[in-house]
């Protein structure tokens, strides 16, 4: 933190992906004025997403919060007048225990997410209200059902290195834009090309990432389960399945081969995806007969109905043909568990017990509106974004509006969430706070020291419940401690992944690879399932009450009747979930709140390009203009990225469309999954 000459200091970016960048940051006068992706990293060598690289404005931008704030209009008008910290914290402490004593604390929620996925700023709220005895949060907005449906057939642990894929000879990128959501897979797909490697896409639109495919299949959305095992079908059927992998390194092969030949004919699966027979059987034989086939799956084909599944049938892909164990194949989904850290510890689950009842971060919408015991009559928000991020907008605006919940927001920028708060708290950014990061998609570790003090009057999320627990009389020593200790709390793991992270050399700024080897090896072939195996039959499932097997159900709303269409609403390229998507900080110069749809479906409904049109169903409505292309398959529209509802007609984002259900395994999101009327909505 010098104050003159232009500096560079290493740093982690916090943001929900999984590139987890390594940053280096040019500060000059105190103020950050570059910032560049760091050579020396493994993954990000050398370049940022145009996002991050243009962080320094959202730092000093307009939008931030300076300082506290109180209420002065009604709610959600977003009229504050600033206050102290010192009355803040008060008001705050003073409302938690008086409705502590009228309704018990599990009246009380907290409510966050992903806004920095730095281990002792992401987990800083859950020691104090484990400790106050509030209700908890299940964190299921993100990729419960993915993670659940991996894990059923290849293990917790089982991921391949991005890297390896530089050496396959086919690349098999299944529901993934990954010129959006993790940019640097790209160069390694290029590389892999220029060594002769085919690539194959599967998603029902084209986009950023499609160029980088040779070829693209674009199924009805929901269906890929049975492309699956439509897939499975053809190898079982014409050969190229690894009987020898699969005798000494799976479960259930013949159970799996009975299933996939007898009820998924390549004729039907054709029917049910939309896609054609011949492109089904091409991609299957190149898969089946390359010599080192690399799949990576992303997560947005599991936020339907029936996703866990979907993610457990594409799991069992690379068990059929043997895609583990060799350089350059194998399957990349998620790295996040095998970073082992001592969460329980962090986040107090073992010292405040006994735990109370848990509320499903996706059901805000009920939590808030239906009858609940106790109620929840307050909300403390942070790292998180639920007035733009959460299902069903309408009936969460209705349930943050209510005169009686008091709402706190810690923030860093004036978000739709504020807005409704009655006390609002700034938060630095991560330029302003020391941290320790994971992945999700690679195996490396690094801390993030600040390189600015904090604007204004910022407080971290760690500062701001330690301070509270101060006034809510918390005397416990773990209230008291640094982010240091808290660093090396959670480092204090017996993982094997574990070993040999010093915590030493953490402190000094080096990046470590956890303990997992980095080529395609022995090793890959150890899989964490019950069995060790991988599991193509699952007692784990069937004690979950689903089929054993592999096996596909359509979705509740899959069907294209009465001209409804199938709304996606993945992410888009110039901003992350809703961090960058205000009008003021959008990077990119692209017209923002637009909906692709189909050239035949849109001559349909007498709508042209430009054109503004109101999408909407029995949740909600809202305005975007429409994109007439060739590029989404018929039957589908799509609106990328999570405006920001105040920026959008009527107060109205693109979740306004979006229901509240659950996915099938691990009670996730459905945001893919949702139907669609479009309509002109004149000028
Ligand atoms: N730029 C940018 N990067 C991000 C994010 C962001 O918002 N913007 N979000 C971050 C977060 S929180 C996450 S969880 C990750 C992953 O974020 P996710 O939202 O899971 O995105 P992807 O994994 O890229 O998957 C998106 C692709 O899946 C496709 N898709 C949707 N439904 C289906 C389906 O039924 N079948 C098939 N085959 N494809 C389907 C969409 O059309 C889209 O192209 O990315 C992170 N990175
Ligand atoms: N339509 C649609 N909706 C989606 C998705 C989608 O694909 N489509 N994706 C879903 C997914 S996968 C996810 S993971 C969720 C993500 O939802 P969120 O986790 O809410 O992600 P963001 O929208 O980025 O909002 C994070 C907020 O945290 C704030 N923040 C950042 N760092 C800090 C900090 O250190 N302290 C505090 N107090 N605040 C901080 C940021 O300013 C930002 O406003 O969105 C979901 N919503
Ligand atoms: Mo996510």
């Amino acid at each position: 933190m010098q104050s003159s000459g232009p500096q560079v200091h290493k740093t982690t970016c916090p943001l929900d992906c999984p590139d987890t960048c390594s940053i280096l940051v040019t500060v000059e006068e105190g103020r950050v004025t570059r910032l560049q992706g760091d050579p020396a990293h493994p993954l990000t060598r050398g370049f940022l997403c145009h996002k991050v690289a243009n962080y320094h404005r959202r730092v000093y931008s307009p939008l931030r919060l300076l300082r506290p704030m109180r209420r002065i209009g009604k709610k959600g008008e977003g009229k504050f007048a600033p206050i102290t910290w010192n009355e803040a914290l008060d008001e705050i402490a003073a409302r938690f225990k008086s409705l502590a004593t009228e309704f018990g604390a599990e009246a009380i929620l907290p409510y966050s997410y992903g806004g920095s996925l730095g281990v002792v700023h992401r987990n800083a709220g859950h020691r104090f209200f484990h400790r106050l005895g509030a209700s908890r949060l299940a964190r299921t907005i993100c990729d419960p059902a993915a993670m659940a449906g991996w894990e059923m057939t290849l293990g917790r642990h089982t991921t391949t290195d991005l890297a390896q894929a530089a050496h396959s000879d086919f690349i098999l990128i299944w529901g993934m834009n990954i010129a959006a959501t993790s940019v640097h897979f790209v160069p390694i797909v290029k590389a892999a090309k220029k060594r002769g490697a085919r690539v194959v896409m599967i998603d029902p639109y084209r986009n950023r990432t499609s160029h980088l495919a040779d070829e693209q299949l674009m199924p009805r959305p929901g269906t890929d389960g049975a492309l699956a095992l439509g897939l499975m079908h053809v190898l079982f059927r014409d050969g190229p399945v690894n009987e020898a992998f699969a005798r000494q390194h799976t479960l259930g092969f013949e159970a799996l081969r009975k299933r996939a030949l007898a009820d998924y004919p390549v004729e039907r699966v054709a029917r049910i995806c939309g896609v054609p027979e011949e492109q089904i059987v091409r991609l299957a034989l190149h898969y089946g007969r390359s010599r080192a086939p690399f799949l990576r799956v992303g997560f947005a084909l599991s936020r339907h109905d029936n996703g866990g599944m979907a993610i457990r049938t594409i799991a069992c892909l690379p068990g059929v043909v043997g895609a583990f164990g060799k350089p350059g194949a194998g399957a990349h989904h998620d790295t996040g568990p095998c970073f082992e850290l001592n969460l329980a510890r962090v986040t107090g689950e073992e010292e405040f017990k006994p735990a109370t009842r848990t509320i499903n971060m996706v059901k805000l919408d009920e939590a808030l509106l239906a009858e609940q015991h106790p109620p929840v009559k307050a909300l403390f928000v942070y790292n998180c974004n639920p007035a733009a991020v959460a299902p069903n907008q309408l009936r969460v605006h209705a349930g943050l509006r209510r005169e009686d919940l008091f709402t706190v927001v810690h923030e860093q920028v004036h978000t739709d969430t504020v807005d409704f708060a009655d006390i609002a708290l700034p938060a630095p950014t991560f330029l302003e706070y020391l941290d320790l990061y994971k992945s999700y998609g690679h195996h490396y570790l690094q801390i993030g020291p600040p390189v600015i003090e904090p604007l204004g009057e910022a407080k971290s999320n760690l500062q701001v419940f330690q301070m509270l627990a101060r006034r809510m009389g918390f005397g416990e020593q773990c209230f008291q401690l640094s982010e240091w200790e808290i660093m090396r709390e959670a480092l204090d793991s017996p993982s094997p992944f574990l070993r040999g992270v010093d915590f030493e050399r953490l402190a000094s700024g080096t990046t470590l690879r956890l303990n997992v080897p980095e080529d395609g090896g022995r090793d890959a072939l150890q899989f964490s399932t019950p069995s060790g195996k991988i599991e193509f039959y699952s007692e784990s499932m069937a004690k979950l009450g689903f089929d054993p097997l592999p096996v596909y159900t359509p979705c509740s709303e899959s069907a294209s009747a009465d001209g409804k269409l199938q709304l996606l609403c993945p992410p888009s390229v110039h901003s992350l979930n809703s961090t960058f998507a205000s009008a003021e900080e959008r990077v990119g110069n692209e017209v923002p709140l637009t909906i692709k749809i189909n050239t035949g479906d849109a001559a349909a409904r007498n709508i042209a390009s430009g054109d503004w049109v109101r999408a909407f169903n029995g949740h909600g409505e809202c305005r975007l203009r429409a994109e007439v292309t060739e590029d989404v398959r018929q039957g589908v529209v799509v609106a990328e990225g999570v405006p920001w509802p105040k920026q959008m007609h009527g107060g109205r984002g693109i979740n306004a469309l979006v229901s509240s259900r659950l996915t099938d395994l691990g009670d996730g999101s459905t945001f893919q999954c949702n139907l669609v009327e479009i309509a002109r909505a004149g000028d």
